[in-house]
């Protein structure tokens, strides 16, 4: 039998008190993501940076239970493109996720399968609803600080990477002219 159970945020390291699976995601493992693919095979060579990390809290992944954690993704540039994570459609399209942001400044990237785009602004205490059927990418867009966000899902949802893989979001985060970031068309997609 489960019984109710609780865990802590301590502020400000949001390292959760409790942690089943702690997942290291490194530029090695983003093969193919970035726009400049030169940049980033120099930026390979150099140092295989670590881009972003997530914390879970493990449940059975069954129709009913809750998946959480904690994701944060550094700070960090591919060429003019912000570190970011890979991003995915849930394998049952038809489950939504929710994400609170707790630290930095970044954004979330989604796009449906029926062609429409949104890119949200991610600030502390911003509380972000990614509804069914919408893929999506966390970007830190600070030069220095990790973006923290705490993210809920269906347990049974799945993670579909390939879609994506193939494809690349339609929208980039990348640094504009006066050193912020602006959200510009992907030339990879058509
Ligand atoms: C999150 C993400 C987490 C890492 O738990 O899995 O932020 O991003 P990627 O899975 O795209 O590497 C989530 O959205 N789960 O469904
Ligand atoms: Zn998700």
């Amino acid at each position: 039998m489960d019984f109710p159970f609780i865990f802590t945020l301590p502020m400000p390291q949001v390292i959760p008190s409790r942690v089943d699976n702690h997942i290291e995601r490194r530029l090695s493992a983003m093969q193919g993501q970035f726009l400049d693919q030169e940049a980033y095979a120099e930026m390979l060579a150099r140092d295989d940076r670590l881009v972003y990390e997530v914390y879970e809290i493990e449940r059975p992944e069954v129709e009913g239970e809750m998946l959480m954690g904690i994701s944060i993704v550094h700070p960090g540039k591919v060429g003019k493109e912000f570190f970011m994570t890979k991003g995915h459609y849930h394998s049952i399209l038809e489950t939504a996720e929710i994400y609170y942001c707790l630290r930095g400044e970044g954004c979330m990237v989604m796009e449906n399968p029926e062609g429409y785009m949104c890119v949200e602004t991610l600030v502390p205490g911003t509380v972000l609803y990614v509804p069914p059927r919408w893929a999506h990418r966390s970007v830190c867009t600070s030069r220095q600080d990790d973006l923290v966000t705490m993210f809920i899902y269906p347990a049974n949802a799945g993670h579909d990477y390939g879609t994506i893989e193939r494809q690349g979001f339609r929208k980039l985060v990348v640094e504009s002219a006066s050193g912020g970031s602006e959200v510009i068309d992907n030339p990879r997609c058509k």
